[in-house]
Parts: C-alpha cells; structure tokens; sequence
C-alpha cells in the first residue's frame, strides 16, 4: 500500500488524522504541490485529477479521494469507529461532515485559492489552469464568516460536530478552521463554543498529523 500525501496541504491531512487516530501507519510518498509535481505525466498516471490525497492498494486499485480513503480504512480498520456503527449513527455522521466539506472547506478553498499570489492561474486544484477571480475570495470569505456561525451555534447544542463522540465531521472541521487560517481567516472570539471545541479536537495528538 502506498500513500500519496503533501504535508503541508490540507486534503492530505484529514487522511492523516484519521489514520492517526486509528494508530495505522501507512508507507507514505510526499508530492511536491509547491513545485507542481502533481501535474507532471507520472504522477497523473497515478491520479489523474492531478490532486493528493492518493492511496495505491497492494492490487494496483487506486483511491483519489480524502473521504472515500478514509472509508476504505473504517472498513478494514473499525476500530475506533470515526464514521459511526449504527445506521442511524453513519448518516448523521456522514450528513455532517458533508455539511462542513461544502459549507466550510470548499468556502475557505474559495477565499484561499482565489487570493494566494503563489496560486495565480491555479485556481482551483486538478489538471485545467484556472485564472483567480478577486470577486470569489470575497465571496469564500464572506461564507466563511458564516460557515463559523453556524459552526458555534451547532457546538452549543453539542460537544462534537456529529453529537457526543469525535468523529471525521470533526476532522473535516479542524482541517477547515486550519485552512482558514491561512487564509488569514481566524474564529472570532464573539464565537466561545466553536473556540471551546477547536482547543478540544486540536489537543489530540492526531492534530499534528
Ligand atoms: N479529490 C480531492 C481533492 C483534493 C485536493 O483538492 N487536493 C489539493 C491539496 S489540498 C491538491 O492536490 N492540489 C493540487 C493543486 O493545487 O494543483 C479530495 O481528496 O478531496
């Protein structure tokens, strides 16, 4: 098995947490993003989406997607269940950290990629060139803003993203909140119970991964 990784990019690290909070150690390959080794025609042999994360199984199959990766690893590796045991448990899971993903991820991506000097014309990730377009930062920053909102009030009512126990909502959710700090983006103080829950979820040793 292999993994292909970049540490300091943020897709790569919600695989990351997961695996490390499962305690699985996987023989990782880094991919230079900064020198855009994810395009060059080797790298896009393995994943053509030209994107990491990547996970090569021992068969050759290949997976190119945080999230269906780490369902590979609850599969084989359930405990400690991180996508939830019961029916009802999964979907509340997998709703949730969907939720974030769309709401929170991809709007710091927004604000993230449209901004960053060092991504002029790579917009958004994948094998097309895609020019930044001032307008959409603003737009991801606003939805940022709101993102964290509704983030805070949904802590209130919850310990975890999903309810009582740490789950891949709450790994999505940490990846965002780091994220955004790149971005410049930081949780508002006016927002105490998303602050209490990243000083929780950011004191387990899986957030260094
Ligand atoms: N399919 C992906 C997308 C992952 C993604 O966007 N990865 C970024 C790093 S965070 C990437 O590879 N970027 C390459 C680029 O910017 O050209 C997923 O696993 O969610």
């Amino acid at each position: 098995m292999k993994f292909f990784d970049c540490s300091s990019a943020p897709s790569p690290r919600r695989v990351r947490i997961f695996l490390a909070e499962k305690g699985i150690s996987v023989p990782t390959v880094q991919v230079d993003l900064r020198n855009n080794e994810q395009l060059t025609p080797a790298f896009r042999e393995i994943n053509p989406d030209a994107t990491v994360p990547a996970l090569e199984l021992d068969d050759g199959t290949r997976i190119n997607d945080a999230i269906s990766i780490c369902v590979y690893f609850e599969a084989i590796h359930p405990q400690p269940p991180l996508m939830g045991e019961t029916a009802k448990e999964k979907a509340l899971i997998a709703s949730w950290q969907r939720e974030v993903e769309r709401n929170g991820f991809y709007a710091v991506m927004e604000a993230f990629r449209n901004w960053a000097r060092g991504l002029k014309g790579r917009a958004l990730p994948g094998p097309y060139d895609y020019e930044q377009i001032p307008a959409l930062a603003e737009r991801g920053r606003l939805r940022v803003g709101h993102f964290f909102e509704r983030l805070d009030a949904r802590l209130a009512q919850s310990e975890y993203v999903a309810g009582d126990r740490y789950t891949v909502a709450d790994i999505t959710a940490l990846v965002t909140v780091d994220f955004a700090a790149m971005a410049k983006l930081q949780v508002p103080e006016s927002h105490p119970h998303l602050r209490r829950w990243y000083a929780l979820a950011s004191a387990r040793p899986s957030a260094k991964a």
